[in-house]
């Protein structure tokens, strides 16, 4: 079983991924779980079908790598003796860091420390959001195993080596990858990245 977590500011896709990320496992035959922290957002009730092999849930009573780092602890707990997936996805909140939510999962002792950690960066919005949040989404950069970058479809061939040579300046050696998550183009790359971490 492995842990991933979708680091990203709110709006930059994390959901949509989710799904389709979960969707593509779930048709390959793997047990999936996905945990989403929504506050006053949008979740994926509805849009996840539960199946035999996937398992939706939503904490929503506040965050979970602070208020509800119990009822994070617990429910990955429940979920590996109950479900026994093969991955268990979380959605944390726009503000959490991975490195807070990589501890949670640590110390909850469900017998396993191996997570992923993608970072997801909307490149539509990418130059405002390095421009008045630089420090937090360096933050978030640094404690993840991939980074990808979303909404591709709705940039130019600037926009995107804008983004490539800022996120390299802040992280040369971490895989990126571009994607669209509304249209699935990059997402095959995405998921053998994931796969080579199952
Ligand atoms: N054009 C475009 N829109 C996207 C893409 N991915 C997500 N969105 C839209 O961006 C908005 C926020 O997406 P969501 O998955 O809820 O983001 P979250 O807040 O990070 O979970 C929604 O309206 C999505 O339909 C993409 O690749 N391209
Ligand atoms: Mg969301």
């Amino acid at each position: 079983m492995i842990v991933c977590q979708l680091a990203g500011f709110l709006g930059s896709g994390k959901t949509t991924l989710l799904i389709r990320l979960g969707t593509f496992l779930g048709n390959a035959g793997r047990r999936v779980a996905i945990i989403v922290n929504e506050i006053g957002e949008i979740g994926v009730d509805g849009a996840v079908i539960e199946s035999d092999g996937m398992k939706s849930i939503e904490l929503t009573e506040g965050c979970i790598c602070c208020t509800l780092s119990g009822s994070l602890q617990n429910t990955l707990r429940q979920i590996a003796r109950e479900f026994a997936p093969d991955i268990i996805m979380i959605e944390p909140t726009g503000l959490a860091l991975p490195t807070k939510i990589k501890q949670i999962v640590r110390t909850s002792m469900i017998g396993e420390d191996r997570t992923f950690t993608i970072c997801l960066i909307d490149a539509f919005r990418a130059r405002k959001l390095f421009d008045e949040a630089g420090t937090f989404l360096t933050r978030q950069m640094e404690g993840s195993d991939i980074i990808v970058v979303n909404k591709v479809d709705l940039v130019s061939h600037d926009d995107k080596e804008y983004v490539k040579n800022l996120v390299r300046y802040i992280s040369p050696s971490t895989p990126l990858v571009f994607i669209s998550a509304r249209d699935g183009q990059g997402i095959d790359e995405v998921v053998s990245l994931l796969e080579e971490a199952l």
